[in-house]
């Protein structure tokens, strides 16, 4: 969107003095602080908030919207922690299972004549697997598809699977890079709050960690992408506040790709007497973390778990990436109750829908190179 087309949207909208400074400051591509990032949560409307992000969004990324084509694979449902947002995990032995090495590398197989670039690794945190039983894993991948990018495991597996082989962070994630990990996802962040992470996910790793082994990756190398679980008991501030520690170790490392809101799902979990956040809210909280996130080049709408319509939707409200090209390789999201709950969308798919949508479609690698058509 055109600079001087923002401003006369924004100036027509007669907004008051407070909103009409951070339009400002985001025109002229300052920072915003943490009081703007809570002003705009509790006092922005959608259509101001669409204008800006979508400037934004144009300013970093034209009208260019990146997927890829990838599948996952969940090697277990098993898992020590008992997150209460978590509809995915083993809630007794009966309900319980875990792939081994050959039906992770047959799934793998099944993918030989098919052009994937990426293959995203992630499950529970399973008691008895170490680094070294996952590295094997990622070594076999790669040893019968070289070509293919293994982002794999949320820095909370990474935590405890690190640990039990008794290395410290940089050695482990030195180690699983030697394996061939090429990129971690943004998974386990939830909110760094404290306080709200005691009260949903008491045990795990806490944000120090989550964000000591993102730092960690990114000396190492490693890219990452970055994960909000909103919508549950957080406050707008706790959203800022998550953003902003984000947008600190952006500052200091460049290193991570993307960032992904992800949306509480409350089918099949201990939360599940908490309302879901409404579309308005949804794209609000696109729009808000679009503007504040100012070093993130991208923001990635998750569909499966939002549903395609309001992929859509979120183009104009700062998204940028779609993710993949999935078939149902997923449950995670499908069992918290996604709208899309056999998600799947082949190439053809995703690039109408982006077209749909009045955007171009370009297929990018695990770290945004652009995919020459075949
Ligand atoms: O950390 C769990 C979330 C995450 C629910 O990096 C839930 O490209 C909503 O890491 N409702 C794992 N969310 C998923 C993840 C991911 C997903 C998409 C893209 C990328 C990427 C990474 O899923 C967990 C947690 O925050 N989650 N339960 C639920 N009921
Ligand atoms: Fe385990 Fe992850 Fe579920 Fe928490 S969110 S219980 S760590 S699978």
């Amino acid at each position: 969107m055109n600079i001087e087309v923002a401003k006369q949207i924004i100036k027509k909208g007669n907004y008051d003095n407070d909103l009409q400074n951070i339009a400002e400051k985001i025109f002229n591509k300052e920072r915003i602080t943490f009081e703007d990032g809570v002003l705009l949560y509790e006092k922005a409307g959608l259509s101001f908030l669409s204008s800006l992000a979508n400037f934004v969004r144009e300013s970093k990324n034209y009208d260019f919207t990146y997927y890829n084509r990838n599948f996952h694979i969940e090697p277990t449902n098993i898992c020590i922690y008992k997150c209460r947002f978590c509809s995915y995990s083993a809630k007794d032995k009966a309900s319980s299972w875990e792939l081994n090495a050959d039906d992770i590398i047959a799934k793998v197989n099944a993918y030989k004549e098919i052009p994937v670039t990426e293959v995203h690794i992630v499950g529970g945190v399973h008691p008895d697997r170490d680094l070294h039983y996952y590295g094997e894993i990622i070594k076999s991948i790669k040893a019968i598809r070289p070509d293919i990018h293994v982002k794999a495991f949320t820095a909370v597996e990474l935590d405890f699977m690190i640990k039990k082989a008794g290395y410290s962070v940089e050695e482990g994630l030195a180690k699983l890079k030697e394996y061939g990990l090429d990129s971690i996802p943004g998974g386990g962040a939830e909110i760094f709050n404290e306080n709200i992470r005691t009260q949903i996910c008491h045990q795990k790793s806490n944000s120090n960690v989550w964000l000591k082994i993102h730092e960690a990756a990114h000396k190492l190398g490693i890219p990452s992408n970055a994960t909000m679980l909103y919508g549950h008991i957080e406050t707008y501030a706790d959203r800022v506040d998550h953003l902003l520690k984000l947008r600190d170790l952006q500052d200091k490392t460049g290193m991570f790709n993307a960032f992904i809101p992800l949306k509480f799902k409350n089918k099949n979990n201990e939360f599940s007497e908490i309302k879901e956040t409404s579309l308005i809210e949804d794209l609000k909280n696109y729009a808000i973390c679009r503007i504040f996130l100012d070093n993130f080049a991208h923001i990635k709408a998750y569909w499966p778990m939002i549903g395609k319509e309001t992929a859509q939707l979120s183009l104009s409200f700062g998204v940028d990436d779609l993710d993949g090209t999935i078939d149902d390789s997923t449950k995670i999201y499908s069992l918290a109750g996604a709208e899309d709950q056999t998600p799947s969308m082949n190439t053809d798919d995703i690039k109408k829908l982006i077209i749909d949508a009045k955007r171009i479609p370009i297929e990018r690698d695990s770290i945004y190179n652009v995919v020459p058509e075949n």
